[in-house]
């Protein structure tokens, strides 16, 4: 066996309950078969815990493996790959693992926020749906009352993640182009092969996290891009009435754009 390759390793993985990127390092540890236990946290609230642990950064998803301690998606990825080989999360051929890389860079610093400033924005119209995302999660509180009490926190969070109405107005009509993009790169064989890659599961959770809003999930669920989601995250919490204004999901119900 190379001297790399951990038979077993202890894992714990901090998460946000309804978090895409979460999902994403969730998909990956279940792909690689490696047992882990989940530590939910409230968002914000993460931010303090992270950094008291003595975690390189201060966003979730957060993996503690062995004695190591990693912060972000696509490092979880490149870190699992390393610890346990198989089955791969990038292609070994260079050329194809180049296009996952490029796809999964973009998934991570374009679409990842599209989708999270997308639901900030409904949830501080209409925080009921909270209670839906953090289903099957443990957050030390009734979530009942978890969420009562959530209006500091989307607030926050809309700040933070400048969830602000122009910008997510912006976000909804670039959209069209984002999942034309992605769905290009299926018929490429770039995404949606047989076996799911880092980019399947960095993209997918995303559009996953679009698809639990209503005013969304039947203009994506057709399309290539909503049965790569389904593949990605089969199980994901959440469920949001609609609640976006009408004129700002009329680029989702025009013909499909040319991709951004
Ligand atoms: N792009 C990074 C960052 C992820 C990120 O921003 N995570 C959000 C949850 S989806 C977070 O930590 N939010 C808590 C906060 O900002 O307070 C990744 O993929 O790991």
């Amino acid at each position: 066996m190379p001297a790399d390759r951990i038979p077993t390793v202890e894992a714990k993985l901090y998460v946000i309950p309804g978090s895409h990127p979460s999902r994403t390092a969730m998909r990956m540890l279940e792909i690689k078969g490696i047992s882990y236990k989940r530590v939910d946290l409230m968002p914000v609230v993460s931010r303090g815990v992270l950094r008291a642990m003595g975690f390189p950064g201060v966003t979730i998803p957060a993996l503690r493996i062995g004695d190591r301690k990693i912060t972000g998606s696509r490092e979880i990825a490149k870190e699992l790959d390393r610890v346990q080989p198989d089955p791969p999360l990038f292609p070994a051929e260079p050329d194809a693992r180049a296009s996952v890389e490029q796809a999964e860079a973009w998934g991570d610093e374009a679409l990842q926020g599209v989708a999270r400033r997308i639901l900030w924005n409904a949830l501080k119209r209409d925080r009921t749906p909270l209670a839906s995302y953090s289903e099957g999660a443990r957050l030390g509180v009734p979530i009942g009352l978890a969420v009562k009490t959530a209006a500091p926190i989307v607030a926050l969070e809309v700040r933070i993640n400048e969830a602000n109405d122009e910008r997510v107005r912006e976000d909804l009509a670039a959209l069209p182009g984002m999942l034309q993009r992605i769905d290009d790169w299926i018929a490429a064989g770039v995404l949606g092969g047989d076996d799911l890659n880092a980019a399947d599961l960095q993209i997918g959770t995303s559009v996953r996290l679009l698809m639990s809003l209503q005013d969304l999930r039947e203009g994506i669920a057709a399309r290539p891009a909503g049965e790569l989601a389904m593949r990605a995250a089969p199980d994901y919490p959440g469920d949001a009435p609609p609640v976006l204004p009408a004129a700002w999901l009329e680029p989702m119900r025009r013909e499909p754009a040319a991709a951004a």
